[in-house]
């Protein structure tokens, strides 16, 4: 009884938080309204409330679930609650300038991916005891991909060796997820219901993770001047970011609670 109430004023706090941080970002003097023509914009806000809404179901769900998948949530949560913040700015940049927010958007990633390498670290503890190199593997590829990705959108290296280069960390991440350490132990140990979470986790960062490339690819890579392309880089990152933030915390939460409610 008590534990539940302290829980739910957590919750409240949280949820509390989320609004907040969302309506602190009302339009400055001066600031573009959004235009009904502009599609990126909209994409930006419509995602942006959609992190908002994610972030108070992770947060509230924590209560459904065992103990061990508590974490779980709270990251996904977090993912979602950190991308939310960073949407609100990319936004204002994209509807005041109609520029990338390459900074923003990275800023946001370089947060954002280690927590979702910590789920998969996670989900694996709920079951088993993991050794640490795993996420430290994990972490490295990240920081690779996402270091060389930046130094190529902002101009301090070839466009294409960034690109290639940045491939490279993330099938480093994807050798781990598929032939390392951390995928013997979900092969091994995990039971049936963090498998299956285990091997739609991997796909995500297989195909989810994809059209990240795909929208560097459109955006600098096909000849054409990266300003004309702007709207389709951002489009598809933002798109990357629904299907990698919020569907990825959604598989979280369904074994979470899937497990939970196993007698
Ligand atoms: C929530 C944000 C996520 C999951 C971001 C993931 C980003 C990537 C997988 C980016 C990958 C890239 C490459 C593999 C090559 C080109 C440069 C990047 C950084 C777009």
């Amino acid at each position: 009884m008590i534990k539940n109430l302290v829980l739910s004023k957590y919750n409240k706090c949280l949820i509390l938080l989320t609004a907040l941080t969302a309506s602190t970002n009302v339009l400055a003097e001066g600031a573009m309204v959004l235009k009904s023509t502009d599609f990126v914009g909209i994409s930006f806000w419509l995602i942006s409330m959609a992190l908002v809404a994610s972030t108070a179901f992770f947060f509230l769900e924590r209560d459904r679930v065992a103990g061990k998948w508590k974490t779980s949530l709270t990251v996904s949560g977090l993912v979602t609650l950190v991308a939310a913040v960073h949407y609100f700015y990319m936004r204002d940049v994209w509807v005041d300038t109609g520029d990338t927010p390459t900074v923003y958007r990275y800023i946001d990633w370089l947060i954002t991916v280690p927590l979702l390498m910590i789920e998969f670290y996670l989900i694996l503890s709920a079951i088993t005891k993991v050794p640490a190199g795993v996420f430290w593997r994990l972490l490295i590829g990240t920081v690779v991909m996402l270091g060389l990705g930046y130094a190529g959108e902002a101009g301090y290296i070839g466009l294409w060796p960034a690109f290639i280069f940045s491939m490279l960390g993330w099938f480093f991440i994807l050798y781990e997820v598929f032939a390392g350490q951390a995928s013997k132990i979900s092969a091994t140990q995990a039971s049936p219901g963090v498998q299956s979470a285990f091997n739609t986790m991997r796909w995500i960062v297989t195909v989810g993770w994809a059209i990240y490339p795909l929208g560097y690819f459109l955006g600098y890579l096909t000849g054409s001047d990266p300003k004309e392309s702007a709207g389709m880089l951002n489009i598809v990152y933002n798109l990357a970011d629904v299907v990698n933030k919020i569907g990825f915390g959604l598989i979280i939460w369904n074994v979470a609670v899937t497990e939970s409610e196993k007698k």
